[in-house]
Protein backbone atom coordinates (compact mmCIF):
# COMPACT_ATOMS: atom_id res chain seq x y z
CA UNK A 1 0.00 0.00 0.00
CA UNK A 2 1.49 3.84 -0.91
CA UNK A 3 0.59 6.39 1.69
CA UNK A 4 0.56 10.30 0.60
CA UNK A 5 2.36 12.79 2.76
CA UNK A 6 0.77 16.07 3.12
CA UNK A 7 3.11 19.05 4.65
CA UNK A 8 4.79 16.48 6.85
CA UNK A 9 2.28 15.53 9.03
CA UNK A 10 2.35 11.69 9.58
CA UNK A 11 1.51 9.56 6.88
CA UNK A 12 -0.63 7.50 8.62
CA UNK A 13 -2.52 10.21 10.24
CA UNK A 14 -3.64 11.75 7.13
CA UNK A 15 -3.90 8.69 5.13
CA UNK A 16 -7.82 8.88 5.03
CA UNK A 17 -8.16 12.47 4.39
CA UNK A 18 -5.65 12.10 1.24
CA UNK A 19 -7.95 8.59 -0.46
CA UNK A 20 -8.92 10.20 -4.40
CA UNK A 21 -6.84 13.25 -4.64
CA UNK A 22 -3.40 13.36 -5.72
CA UNK A 23 -1.57 13.74 -2.56
CA UNK A 24 2.11 14.56 -2.73
CA UNK A 25 3.64 10.34 -3.09
CA UNK A 26 6.12 9.29 -0.85
CA UNK A 27 9.64 10.79 -0.96
CA UNK A 28 11.79 10.72 -3.79
CA UNK A 29 14.45 8.19 -3.88
CA UNK A 30 18.05 9.80 -4.74
CA UNK A 31 21.25 7.24 -4.60
CA UNK A 32 22.06 4.57 -2.17
CA UNK A 33 24.65 3.84 0.65
CA UNK A 34 25.99 1.00 2.91
CA UNK A 35 25.04 1.71 6.67
CA UNK A 36 27.64 2.45 8.70
CA UNK A 37 28.09 -0.10 11.87
CA UNK A 38 29.48 0.72 14.39
CA UNK A 39 29.84 -0.91 18.02
CA UNK A 40 27.85 0.46 20.88
CA UNK A 41 28.14 2.28 23.24
CA UNK A 42 29.12 4.35 19.92
CA UNK A 43 26.51 5.39 17.45
CA UNK A 44 27.15 6.42 13.77
CA UNK A 45 27.27 9.75 12.63
CA UNK A 46 24.45 12.28 12.46
CA UNK A 47 22.93 12.39 9.17
CA UNK A 48 23.37 15.22 7.21
CA UNK A 49 21.62 14.04 3.71
CA UNK A 50 18.43 16.20 2.96
CA UNK A 51 16.80 13.67 0.77
CA UNK A 52 15.66 10.47 1.10
CA UNK A 53 18.14 7.62 -0.15
CA UNK A 54 18.06 4.09 -0.42
CA UNK A 55 20.15 2.33 2.34
CA UNK A 56 21.63 -1.01 2.59
CA UNK A 57 22.28 -2.92 6.12
CA UNK A 58 24.33 -5.91 6.41
CA UNK A 59 23.57 -7.54 9.45
CA UNK A 60 24.86 -10.54 10.91
CA UNK A 61 23.40 -12.76 13.59
CA UNK A 62 26.00 -15.16 15.58
CA UNK A 63 26.35 -16.75 18.38
CA UNK A 64 29.71 -16.97 20.60
CA UNK A 65 30.34 -17.93 24.52
CA UNK A 66 31.82 -14.80 26.30
CA UNK A 67 31.96 -13.18 29.92
CA UNK A 68 28.85 -12.01 31.75
CA UNK A 69 30.56 -10.93 34.51
CA UNK A 70 33.77 -11.99 36.45
CA UNK A 71 34.22 -15.67 36.25
CA UNK A 72 31.09 -15.92 34.72
CA UNK A 73 30.20 -17.24 31.54
CA UNK A 74 27.01 -17.65 29.25
CA UNK A 75 26.28 -18.09 25.12
CA UNK A 76 25.21 -15.05 23.73
CA UNK A 77 22.83 -15.01 20.52
CA UNK A 78 23.59 -11.42 19.16
CA UNK A 79 22.95 -9.06 16.20
CA UNK A 80 26.60 -8.03 14.80
CA UNK A 81 28.25 -10.08 17.48
CA UNK A 82 27.62 -8.01 21.01
CA UNK A 83 24.73 -7.07 23.05
CA UNK A 84 22.73 -4.88 22.21
CA UNK A 85 23.14 -5.29 18.26
CA UNK A 86 24.59 -2.84 16.21
CA UNK A 87 22.90 0.49 16.24
CA UNK A 88 21.52 1.63 12.96
CA UNK A 89 20.34 4.75 11.83
CA UNK A 90 18.60 6.09 8.97
CA UNK A 91 16.62 8.61 7.69
CA UNK A 92 12.57 9.68 7.78
CA UNK A 93 11.54 8.62 4.17
CA UNK A 94 14.86 6.28 3.70
CA UNK A 95 13.87 3.08 2.37
CA UNK A 96 15.76 -0.06 3.94
CA UNK A 97 17.32 -2.76 2.23
CA UNK A 98 17.73 -5.35 5.15
CA UNK A 99 20.34 -7.92 4.53
CA UNK A 100 19.78 -10.50 7.84
CA UNK A 101 22.81 -12.67 7.83
CA UNK A 102 22.68 -15.94 9.82
CA UNK A 103 26.32 -17.35 10.65
CA UNK A 104 27.26 -21.02 8.94
CA UNK A 105 28.26 -21.85 12.78
CA UNK A 106 25.11 -20.83 14.20
CA UNK A 107 23.08 -23.44 15.42
CA UNK A 108 19.87 -21.69 15.76
CA UNK A 109 17.60 -20.28 13.12
CA UNK A 110 17.08 -16.53 14.07
CA UNK A 111 15.02 -13.25 12.27
CA UNK A 112 14.35 -9.47 12.58
CA UNK A 113 11.28 -7.45 13.82
CA UNK A 114 12.20 -3.91 13.93
CA UNK A 115 9.46 -2.00 15.32
CA UNK A 116 10.82 1.14 12.77
CA UNK A 117 8.54 -0.92 10.00
CA UNK A 118 5.28 -0.42 9.24
CA UNK A 119 4.07 -4.13 8.08
CA UNK A 120 3.45 -7.28 9.58
CA UNK A 121 5.26 -9.13 11.72
CA UNK A 122 7.74 -5.73 11.95
CA UNK A 123 10.13 -7.90 9.04
CA UNK A 124 9.78 -11.01 11.05
CA UNK A 125 8.10 -13.63 8.35
CA UNK A 126 10.34 -11.89 5.84
CA UNK A 127 13.60 -12.36 7.41
CA UNK A 128 13.32 -16.14 8.97
CA UNK A 129 17.04 -17.51 8.31
CA UNK A 130 18.48 -20.72 8.84
CA UNK A 131 22.30 -20.72 9.92
CA UNK A 132 24.23 -20.63 6.22
CA UNK A 133 21.70 -18.70 4.91
CA UNK A 134 20.89 -14.44 4.25
CA UNK A 135 17.65 -13.28 3.79
CA UNK A 136 17.02 -9.93 2.04
CA UNK A 137 13.71 -7.58 2.19
CA UNK A 138 12.61 -3.84 2.72
CA UNK A 139 11.00 -1.08 4.40
CA UNK A 140 10.49 2.50 4.34
CA UNK A 141 11.19 4.50 7.26
CA UNK A 142 8.01 5.99 7.90
CA UNK A 143 8.00 7.72 11.33
CA UNK A 144 10.75 9.25 12.97
CA UNK A 145 11.74 8.04 16.25
CA UNK A 146 14.25 5.49 18.09
CA UNK A 147 12.75 1.69 18.08
CA UNK A 148 14.02 -1.59 19.42
CA UNK A 149 14.67 -4.32 16.92
CA UNK A 150 14.98 -7.85 18.00
CA UNK A 151 15.00 -11.50 17.06
CA UNK A 152 11.06 -13.22 17.01
CA UNK A 153 12.35 -16.66 16.38
CA UNK A 154 10.30 -19.33 18.35
CA UNK A 155 10.88 -19.47 21.31
CA UNK A 156 11.03 -15.86 20.89
CA UNK A 157 11.69 -14.81 24.98
CA UNK A 158 14.80 -16.86 24.75
CA UNK A 159 16.23 -15.55 21.98
CA UNK A 160 15.61 -11.84 23.44
CA UNK A 161 16.98 -13.29 26.61
CA UNK A 162 20.12 -14.25 24.96
CA UNK A 163 20.77 -10.80 24.13
CA UNK A 164 19.24 -10.77 20.60
CA UNK A 165 18.21 -6.97 20.48
CA UNK A 166 19.02 -3.43 19.51
CA UNK A 167 18.02 -0.25 18.26
CA UNK A 168 17.28 1.45 15.17
CA UNK A 169 17.26 5.63 15.24
CA UNK A 170 14.83 6.97 12.35
CA UNK A 171 16.04 10.73 12.22
CA UNK A 172 13.43 12.98 11.38
CA UNK A 173 14.02 15.03 8.26
CA UNK A 174 15.43 18.05 9.84
CA UNK A 175 17.76 15.84 12.09
CA UNK A 176 18.09 15.94 15.56
CA UNK A 177 19.56 19.20 17.15
CA UNK A 178 23.38 19.03 17.79
CA UNK A 179 25.16 17.71 20.92
CA UNK A 180 28.60 16.62 21.71
CA UNK A 181 28.55 13.17 22.18
CA UNK A 182 26.30 10.88 21.55
CA UNK A 183 26.07 7.23 23.39
CA UNK A 184 24.07 3.78 23.15
CA UNK A 185 23.00 2.55 26.35
CA UNK A 186 20.74 -1.01 26.17
CA UNK A 187 18.74 -2.68 29.62
CA UNK A 188 18.27 -6.11 29.67
CA UNK A 189 18.03 -9.29 32.18
CA UNK A 190 19.69 -12.64 32.13
CA UNK A 191 18.50 -15.64 33.45
CA UNK A 192 21.16 -17.81 34.37
CA UNK A 193 20.84 -21.76 36.07
CA UNK A 194 23.35 -20.15 38.71
CA UNK A 195 22.87 -16.95 41.24
CA UNK A 196 24.13 -14.03 40.57
CA UNK A 197 28.17 -13.90 40.40
CA UNK A 198 28.47 -17.92 40.14
CA UNK A 199 31.21 -18.77 38.49
CA UNK A 200 31.34 -21.40 35.38
CA UNK A 201 29.60 -21.14 32.15
CA UNK A 202 25.81 -20.69 33.21
CA UNK A 203 23.25 -22.25 30.47
CA UNK A 204 19.70 -20.16 30.24
CA UNK A 205 16.76 -20.68 32.91
CA UNK A 206 13.70 -21.16 31.12
CA UNK A 207 11.85 -21.57 34.78
CA UNK A 208 13.46 -17.59 36.19
CA UNK A 209 12.08 -16.18 32.22
CA UNK A 210 8.93 -17.83 32.99
CA UNK A 211 9.07 -16.43 36.72
CA UNK A 212 10.56 -12.69 35.19
CA UNK A 213 13.49 -13.15 37.97
CA UNK A 214 16.55 -12.41 36.50
CA UNK A 215 19.40 -12.95 38.20
CA UNK A 216 21.36 -9.92 35.93
CA UNK A 217 19.90 -7.21 35.07
CA UNK A 218 22.51 -4.84 32.63
CA UNK A 219 23.25 -2.31 30.77
CA UNK A 220 25.49 -3.27 27.21
CA UNK A 221 24.88 -7.24 28.15
CA UNK A 222 27.56 -7.87 30.84
CA UNK A 223 28.37 -6.55 34.36
CA UNK A 224 30.98 -3.82 34.19
CA UNK A 225 30.67 -2.94 30.12
CA UNK A 226 30.24 0.88 31.08
CA UNK A 227 32.21 0.71 34.17
CA UNK A 228 35.73 1.82 35.48
CA UNK A 229 37.99 1.73 31.82
CA UNK A 230 34.98 1.14 30.08
CA UNK A 231 32.73 4.52 31.06
CA UNK A 232 30.80 6.82 29.08
CA UNK A 233 33.47 10.15 28.60
CA UNK A 234 32.73 13.78 28.67
CA UNK A 235 34.01 17.20 29.65
CA UNK A 236 32.18 20.14 31.46
CA UNK A 237 30.12 21.66 29.53
CA UNK A 238 29.45 19.75 26.76
CA UNK A 239 25.79 18.54 25.91
CA UNK A 240 25.32 14.51 26.07
CA UNK A 241 22.46 12.79 24.00
CA UNK A 242 21.79 9.14 25.37
CA UNK A 243 20.25 6.25 22.93
CA UNK A 244 18.25 4.15 25.98
CA UNK A 245 16.82 0.89 25.02
CA UNK A 246 15.12 -2.27 26.97
CA UNK A 247 15.20 -5.13 25.24
CA UNK A 248 13.59 -6.65 28.42
CA UNK A 249 12.58 -9.49 27.87
CA UNK A 250 10.71 -8.78 30.46
CA UNK A 251 11.23 -6.19 33.08
CA UNK A 252 10.72 -1.96 32.59
CA UNK A 253 13.59 -0.04 33.40
CA UNK A 254 13.20 3.13 35.42
CA UNK A 255 16.55 4.83 34.20
CA UNK A 256 17.95 7.25 36.04
CA UNK A 257 21.70 9.50 35.66
CA UNK A 258 22.42 10.40 39.34
CA UNK A 259 23.79 13.30 40.11
CA UNK A 260 22.06 14.69 36.64
CA UNK A 261 18.57 15.84 35.23
CA UNK A 262 17.62 15.35 31.76
CA UNK A 263 17.19 19.00 30.53
CA UNK A 264 15.30 17.07 27.57
CA UNK A 265 13.29 13.63 27.13
CA UNK A 266 11.98 12.44 24.04
CA UNK A 267 8.90 10.44 25.74
CA UNK A 268 9.06 6.61 25.16
CA UNK A 269 11.53 8.05 22.09
CA UNK A 270 8.60 9.61 20.47
CA UNK A 271 8.45 13.18 18.70
CA UNK A 272 6.73 14.54 22.90
CA UNK A 273 9.75 16.39 24.25
CA UNK A 274 9.31 17.00 28.13
CA UNK A 275 11.72 18.83 30.15
CA UNK A 276 13.06 18.75 33.18
CA UNK A 277 13.04 14.82 34.33
CA UNK A 278 14.88 13.10 36.97
CA UNK A 279 13.81 9.07 35.92
CA UNK A 280 12.25 8.05 32.39
CA UNK A 281 10.17 4.87 32.65
CA UNK A 282 11.05 2.52 29.47
CA UNK A 283 9.18 -0.61 28.74
CA UNK A 284 10.23 -3.67 27.47
CA UNK A 285 10.50 -3.38 23.93
CA UNK A 286 10.69 0.49 24.40
CA UNK A 287 13.31 3.55 24.47
CA UNK A 288 14.20 6.97 25.35
CA UNK A 289 16.43 9.94 24.12
CA UNK A 290 17.67 11.80 26.89
CA UNK A 291 19.70 15.15 27.10
CA UNK A 292 21.58 16.99 29.41
CA UNK A 293 24.39 19.54 29.91
CA UNK A 294 27.19 19.07 32.37
CA UNK A 295 27.80 21.23 34.63
CA UNK A 296 30.49 20.14 37.04
CA UNK A 297 33.21 17.38 36.70
CA UNK A 298 32.58 13.85 38.12
CA UNK A 299 31.18 9.97 37.97
CA UNK A 300 27.69 10.31 36.81
CA UNK A 301 26.14 6.60 37.62
CA UNK A 302 23.39 5.03 35.26
CA UNK A 303 21.15 3.01 36.76
CA UNK A 304 17.63 1.31 36.96
CA UNK A 305 16.23 3.33 39.84
CA UNK A 306 14.57 -0.13 40.95
CA UNK A 307 17.42 0.31 42.63
CA UNK A 308 18.41 -3.58 44.14
CA UNK A 309 18.89 -4.37 40.41
CA UNK A 310 21.75 -1.88 40.55
CA UNK A 311 23.81 -2.77 43.20
CA UNK A 312 23.06 -6.37 43.29
CA UNK A 313 22.25 -7.55 39.65
CA UNK A 314 24.45 -5.61 38.04
CA UNK A 315 22.68 -2.44 36.26
CA UNK A 316 24.96 -0.08 36.76
CA UNK A 317 27.05 2.33 34.26
CA UNK A 318 29.61 5.06 34.55
CA UNK A 319 29.52 8.87 32.62
CA UNK A 320 32.76 10.08 34.04
CA UNK A 321 33.14 14.07 33.31
CA UNK A 322 36.63 16.00 33.19
CA UNK A 323 36.80 19.63 33.82
CA UNK A 324 36.98 22.48 36.33
CA UNK A 325 34.96 22.56 39.18
CA UNK A 326 32.10 25.09 39.91
CA UNK A 327 31.19 25.28 43.37
CA UNK A 328 28.50 27.84 42.56
CA UNK A 329 26.49 24.66 41.60
CA UNK A 330 28.13 22.14 43.33
CA UNK A 331 29.99 22.59 46.57
CA UNK A 332 30.18 19.25 48.45
CA UNK A 333 32.99 16.37 48.83
CA UNK A 334 34.00 14.68 45.69
CA UNK A 335 31.65 11.19 45.05
CA UNK A 336 32.98 8.37 46.50
CA UNK A 337 33.31 5.63 44.05
CA UNK A 338 31.08 2.85 43.80
CA UNK A 339 32.61 -0.30 44.72
CA UNK A 340 30.50 -3.52 43.51
CA UNK A 341 32.75 -6.64 44.63
CA UNK A 342 31.52 -9.27 41.56
CA UNK A 343 30.17 -12.14 42.99
CA UNK A 344 29.35 -10.75 46.08
CA UNK A 345 25.75 -11.13 45.93
CA UNK A 346 24.57 -14.04 48.62
CA UNK A 347 25.56 -17.37 47.04
CA UNK A 348 22.35 -20.08 46.94
CA UNK A 349 23.39 -23.84 49.27
CA UNK A 350 21.92 -26.37 46.95
CA UNK A 351 19.18 -28.40 48.31
CA UNK A 352 19.74 -31.73 50.24
CA UNK A 353 18.74 -34.49 46.62
CA UNK A 354 15.28 -35.49 48.23
CA UNK A 355 14.83 -39.77 48.65
CA UNK A 356 12.58 -40.46 45.60
CA UNK A 357 9.09 -40.60 46.35
CA UNK A 358 6.93 -44.22 45.65
CA UNK A 359 4.65 -43.17 42.97
CA UNK A 360 2.00 -44.78 40.52
CA UNK A 361 2.52 -44.58 36.84
CA UNK A 362 -0.35 -42.59 36.47
CA UNK A 363 0.76 -40.11 39.33
CA UNK A 364 4.15 -39.84 37.89
CA UNK A 365 2.82 -39.17 34.14
CA UNK A 366 0.45 -36.37 35.41
CA UNK A 367 3.76 -34.70 37.39
CA UNK A 368 5.55 -35.56 34.71
CA UNK A 369 2.99 -33.53 32.19
CA UNK A 370 3.97 -30.18 34.48
CA UNK A 371 7.13 -30.73 34.48
CA UNK A 372 6.86 -31.06 30.52
CA UNK A 373 4.68 -27.61 29.84
CA UNK A 374 7.47 -25.63 32.09
CA UNK A 375 10.55 -26.98 30.81
CA UNK A 376 9.91 -27.99 27.25
CA UNK A 377 6.98 -27.03 25.64
CA UNK A 378 8.40 -23.41 24.27
CA UNK A 379 10.70 -25.39 22.11
CA UNK A 380 9.55 -29.01 21.73
CA UNK A 381 5.54 -27.33 21.30
CA UNK A 382 2.42 -27.95 23.69
CA UNK A 383 1.40 -31.20 21.51
CA UNK A 384 4.82 -32.81 21.00
CA UNK A 385 4.85 -31.50 17.35
CA UNK A 386 8.61 -29.78 17.56
CA UNK A 387 9.64 -26.54 15.21
CA UNK A 388 10.48 -27.45 11.41
CA UNK A 389 13.77 -27.07 11.17
CA UNK A 390 15.09 -25.92 14.62
CA UNK A 391 12.91 -28.49 17.53
CA UNK A 392 12.65 -32.24 16.44
CA UNK A 393 9.20 -33.26 17.13
CA UNK A 394 8.68 -35.45 20.35
CA UNK A 395 5.39 -36.88 18.95
CA UNK A 396 5.79 -40.12 17.01
CA UNK A 397 9.83 -39.62 17.90
CA UNK A 398 11.80 -42.83 16.12
CA UNK A 399 14.46 -41.23 17.94
CA UNK A 400 12.95 -40.80 21.03
CA UNK A 401 11.45 -44.46 20.93
CA UNK A 402 14.20 -46.81 19.79
CA UNK A 403 15.72 -45.95 22.91
CA UNK A 404 15.14 -44.55 26.75
CA UNK A 405 18.73 -44.27 27.43
CA UNK A 406 19.65 -42.48 24.96
CA UNK A 407 16.82 -39.98 25.96
CA UNK A 408 17.63 -39.93 29.82
CA UNK A 409 21.27 -38.66 28.71
CA UNK A 410 20.03 -36.29 26.73
CA UNK A 411 17.87 -34.44 29.44
CA UNK A 412 20.58 -35.39 31.90
CA UNK A 413 23.79 -33.50 29.98
CA UNK A 414 21.92 -31.72 26.98
CA UNK A 415 22.54 -32.20 23.21
CA UNK A 416 24.45 -30.80 20.68
CA UNK A 417 25.56 -33.82 18.00
CA UNK A 418 23.51 -33.72 14.78
CA UNK A 419 20.67 -36.15 15.28
CA UNK A 420 17.75 -37.59 12.91
CA UNK A 421 14.44 -37.91 13.59
CA UNK A 422 11.87 -39.44 11.63
CA UNK A 423 13.66 -38.93 8.53
CA UNK A 424 14.96 -34.85 8.90
CA UNK A 425 18.32 -34.22 10.29
CA UNK A 426 19.09 -31.54 13.75
CA UNK A 427 21.77 -30.04 14.47
CA UNK A 428 20.87 -27.77 17.12
CA UNK A 429 21.36 -26.75 20.96
CA UNK A 430 19.27 -28.77 23.33
CA UNK A 431 20.38 -26.95 26.94
CA UNK A 432 21.01 -29.43 29.79
CA UNK A 433 18.17 -28.47 31.88
CA UNK A 434 19.21 -29.69 35.20
CA UNK A 435 16.16 -31.34 36.60
CA UNK A 436 15.84 -34.00 39.29
CA UNK A 437 16.42 -37.68 38.64
CA UNK A 438 12.49 -37.56 39.99
CA UNK A 439 11.54 -35.18 37.32
CA UNK A 440 13.25 -36.76 34.43
CA UNK A 441 11.90 -39.85 35.14
CA UNK A 442 8.50 -38.07 35.43
CA UNK A 443 8.76 -35.93 32.12
CA UNK A 444 10.20 -39.00 30.00
CA UNK A 445 7.59 -41.41 31.50
CA UNK A 446 4.83 -38.61 29.97
CA UNK A 447 6.54 -38.23 26.78
CA UNK A 448 6.45 -41.70 25.92
CA UNK A 449 2.92 -41.85 27.43
CA UNK A 450 1.50 -39.16 24.69
CA UNK A 451 1.27 -38.97 20.92
CA UNK A 452 1.31 -41.62 19.97
CA UNK A 453 5.04 -43.14 21.45
CA UNK A 454 6.15 -46.55 23.02
CA UNK A 455 4.32 -45.98 26.25
CA UNK A 456 7.57 -47.07 28.07
CA UNK A 457 7.88 -45.80 31.62
CA UNK A 458 11.07 -44.47 32.79
CA UNK A 459 11.95 -44.50 36.98
CA UNK A 460 13.88 -42.41 38.99
CA UNK A 461 16.69 -45.33 39.69
CA UNK A 462 17.18 -45.63 35.67
CA UNK A 463 18.13 -41.98 35.75
CA UNK A 464 20.55 -42.29 38.43
CA UNK A 465 22.13 -45.07 36.96
CA UNK A 466 23.21 -43.08 33.93
CA UNK A 467 23.90 -39.73 35.80
C1 LIG B 1 15.71 -24.54 24.41
C2 LIG B 1 14.96 -25.46 23.63
C3 LIG B 1 14.73 -26.87 24.20
C4 LIG B 1 14.17 -27.20 25.40
C5 LIG B 1 13.72 -26.26 26.50
C6 LIG B 1 14.10 -28.64 25.40
N1 LIG B 1 14.61 -29.17 24.26
FE1 LIG B 1 14.70 -31.14 23.74
N2 LIG B 1 15.72 -30.64 22.07
C7 LIG B 1 15.98 -29.37 21.64
C8 LIG B 1 16.78 -29.43 20.45
C9 LIG B 1 17.31 -28.23 19.66
C10 LIG B 1 16.98 -30.79 20.18
C11 LIG B 1 17.84 -31.37 19.06
C12 LIG B 1 19.27 -31.39 19.53
C13 LIG B 1 20.28 -31.75 18.45
O1 LIG B 1 20.05 -31.41 17.29
O2 LIG B 1 21.32 -32.33 18.79
C14 LIG B 1 16.29 -31.53 21.21
C15 LIG B 1 16.21 -32.92 21.26
C16 LIG B 1 15.45 -33.65 22.16
C17 LIG B 1 15.24 -35.08 22.14
C18 LIG B 1 15.80 -36.07 21.12
C19 LIG B 1 15.16 -35.89 19.79
C20 LIG B 1 13.70 -36.28 19.69
O3 LIG B 1 12.92 -35.51 19.08
O4 LIG B 1 13.29 -37.34 20.18
C21 LIG B 1 14.44 -35.39 23.20
C22 LIG B 1 13.94 -36.76 23.62
C23 LIG B 1 14.15 -34.14 23.89
N3 LIG B 1 14.76 -33.10 23.23
C24 LIG B 1 13.37 -34.04 25.01
C25 LIG B 1 13.17 -32.86 25.72
C26 LIG B 1 12.44 -32.78 26.97
C27 LIG B 1 11.69 -33.95 27.62
C28 LIG B 1 12.53 -31.48 27.39
C29 LIG B 1 12.00 -30.87 28.69
C30 LIG B 1 12.44 -31.51 29.91
C31 LIG B 1 13.28 -30.75 26.40
N4 LIG B 1 13.65 -31.61 25.41
C32 LIG B 1 13.55 -29.39 26.45
C33 LIG B 1 15.60 -28.19 22.24
C34 LIG B 1 15.01 -28.10 23.50
CU1 LIG C 1 17.20 -15.47 17.28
Amino acid sequence: MRFHKIAGLPALAVATLVLGCTGQTLDEIVGEEVATLVAPPMVPPPITRDHATKVIVNLETEEHVGRLADGVEYTFWTFGGQVPGTFLRVREGDEVEFHLNNRPDSRMPHNIDLHAVTGPGGGAASSFTNPGHSSVFSFKALNPGLYVYHCATAPVGMHIANGMYGMILVEPKGGLPPVDREYYVMQGEFYTEGAYGEAGLQPFSMAKAIAENPDYVLFNGAVGSLTGDNSLQAEVGETVRLFVGNGGPNLISSFHVIGEIFDRVNVQAGSMVSEDIQTTLIPAGGAAIAEFTLEVPGTYLLVDHSIFRTFNKGALGMLAVDGPADSAIYSGQLLNEVYIPEGGAIQEIASEPTAPTAMTTEERIEAGGRVYSQNCAACHQPAGQGLAGAFPPLANSDYLNANTGRAIDALLNGLSDEIVVNGETYNGVMPSLRLSDEDIANVLSYVYSSWGNSGAVVTPREVARRR
